[in-house]
């Protein structure tokens, strides 16, 4: 019980922190509080650093590499040449919000860890991020599952900056912190390397109501 509250505490207080940090996009929740409120059926805006450059479509690229066949330099066309994929699913923050029934599109990791060819053993995935600092991870075993995507799309539009885009991760199952914007990178590890939060208080398996000390209801 008091293990639980304690995280809870820390959440809040690093949320607020991370919040104050913001300038150009929080500009859309100058407050941050509104990110603690549950049940707003909108997104929050968040970011770890002040201002993150916009990329221009034609010159994004995604470095896939680590423990691979073939490390790979995909551009958004290269992207849309793989297998496109559709998810229809929520998104919920670890502060509370919610967004019901997002449509992402775009490729599944598993494809592009297909493409680049993974080293048999290899044991997970981190994600970079253009921003610099934000970094993420997920076990193999997560990182193949089929609600789990390199996502360009958003609501049928193309993933807009503020929400990570050229392109971002989207993992349906677990806490939106899980899902890195401004993806730029993928690299194969052999081992889970913690992520920006995880280092902050948060869990690295970060399941839907099941984490985190939180009863929200599971993204299945
Ligand atoms: N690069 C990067 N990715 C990130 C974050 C961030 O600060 N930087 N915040 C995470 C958190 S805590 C949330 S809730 C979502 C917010 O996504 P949105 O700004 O599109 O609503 O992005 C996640 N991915
Ligand atoms: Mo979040």
């Amino acid at each position: 019980m008091l293990g639980l509250l304690g995280l809870a505490g820390v959440g809040v207080l690093v949320g607020a922190r991370a919040n104050s940090a913001l300038t150009t996009i929080a500009a859309k929740d100058p407050t941050g509080l509104t990110g603690l409120i549950p049940g707003g059926g909108r997104f929050r805006f968040y970011s770890v650093v002040n201002k993150v450059e916009r990329i221009p479509p034609e010159k994004y690229s995604l470095t896939v590499d680590g423990l691979v066949d073939r490390p790979l330099r995909l551009s958004l066309t290269e992207l849309s040449r793989l297998p496109q994929q559709e998810i229809t699913k929520d998104v919920q923050c670890v502060t509370g919000w919610r967004v019901p029934d997002v449509v992402w599109g775009g490729v599944l990791l598993a494809d592009v860890l297909a493409a680049a060819g993974v080293h048999p053993g290899a044991g997970a995935v981190q994600f970079g991020s253009s921003d610099g600092v934000y970094t993420e991870s997920l076990t193999m075993e997560q990182a193949m599952r089929a609600d789990v995507l390199v996502a360009t799309s958003m609501n049928s539009e193309p993933v807009s900056h503020d929400h990570g885009g050229p392109v971002r991760l989207y993992v349906a199952p677990m806490y939106f912190y899980k899902s890195s914007k401004w993806l730029n990178r993928i690299t194969v590890t052999d081992d889970v390397i913690p992520g920006y939060w995880e280092e902050r208080g948060y869990a690295v398996d970060a399941w839907v109501g099941r984490s985190n000390g939180r009863d929200d209801t599971p993204v299945v």
